[in-house]
């Protein structure tokens, strides 16, 4: 069936500058290739490809010396960033439902900025779902590698070093208690420290295996639905196990199953609260035969309404 409120709006952003290694740069061309965008037209959804952002000048960060001196292609970073952020927000304000197609994480210091200021503006609240295996919340501060693929949980919530990136653009953080990182199984010494004390959501891997997605997955549903807010989902392809998705140059094992990601997907569509989504670090070079874009293009259909037969109403589910 149809979306209510405008096209689901599809925008390739083929940036790999935040990953240690190359080959995201060529994800949307792999997404496309796999049949995303004709799967979800062929499902009755109203499709607009705005096709890919084009490489921005490196920019100017006034960013602390310390910290500019350790982030890896910071002034690259800081264009795309100030340029995804321009595009999310605009493809937000349109009213139809915005993917955006990696690319590595880093981008979506631009698109959680983005749909964070347009929610700001409409006065709604803006929760975020990061399927990770690693929490992305480094900061120049803490971080091992340099890679800006590692801090935009960070970005996101507000950390003032890195705030600088979206220069004079109006930056509205997202709370941490709104963030969940589902998946995690990969997090660094002073990373633990900051995740720890922040008051932001944790299911790792551990928590899934004693309680299951479901129930993880559904109290936090049930606290977006509470809020009426808007809820972002930030889908990392190592989220994934990497014997599913081996197109990633971060691949962690222990990683969510075929089932698992597929029950996600189904849960958020019946939800109806997911209103933007990126699918990033799709690394086309590394895959085995488009496995990992094909599994992306299925996951992404689950999200948009498919399911195996027609499913009737979701039970209220009272705590
Ligand atoms: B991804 C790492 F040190 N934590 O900061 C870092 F382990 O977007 C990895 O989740 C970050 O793939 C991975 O470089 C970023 C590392
Ligand atoms: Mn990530
Ligand atoms: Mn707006
Ligand atoms: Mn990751």
């Amino acid at each position: 069936g149809s979306r209510r409120g405008g096209p689901v709006s599809l925008l390739g952003i083929p940036l790999e500058l935040g990953a240690a290694e190359a080959g995201s740069i060529m994800g949307p061309a792999a997404l496309r290739t796999a049949g995303l965008p004709a799967l979800l037209g062929a499902m009755g959804h109203d499709v607009v490809d705005r096709g890919d952002l084009p490489h921005p000048a490196p920019v100017d960060v006034a960013m602390a010396a310390d910290d500019a001196n350790v982030c890896r292609n910071l002034g690259q970073i800081a264009a795309w960033t100030r340029m995804i952020h321009d595009h999310a927000h605009g493809m937000a304000r349109e009213g139809g439902f915005p993917i955006f197609l990696g690319g590595d994480h880093s981008l979506s210091m631009g698109t959680v900025s983005g749909i964070a200021r347009h929610c700001h503006e409409i006065g709604r609240d803006l929760f975020v779902l990061w399927l990770d295996a690693h929490a992305d919340f480094n900061t120049p501060a803490t971080t091992p590698s340099g890679n800006m693929h590692g801090m935009s949980v960070a970005f996101a919530c507000g950390d003032p070093s890195l705030r600088p990136l979206l220069g004079d653009r109006p930056f509205i953080p997202v709370k941490a208690d709104n963030v969940h990182l589902f998946g995690l199984r990969s997090i660094d010494t002073w990373e633990r420290e900051a995740v720890r004390g922040c008051g932001i959501q944790v299911s790792d891997m551990r928590d899934i295996d004693d309680h299951g997605v479901s129930t993880l997955l559904q109290r936090f549903i049930d606290q977006v639905a509470a809020a009426g807010a808007h809820l972002h989902v930030s889908l990392d392809v190592d989220f994934l196990d990497p014997s599913l998705a081996p197109g990633v140059g971060t691949t962690v094992p222990g990683g969510a199953t075929y089932r698992e990601a597929h029950l996600i997907m189904e849960m958020l569509q019946e939800s109806g609260l997911v209103g933007s989504l990126d699918i990033v670090e799709l690394n086309p070079f590394l895959d085995e035969r488009g496995k990992s874009a094909r599994l992306l293009t299925e996951l992404t259909a689950s999200l948009f309404g498919r399911t195996i037969i027609d499913r009737p109403a979701r039970q209220i589910r009272v705590a």
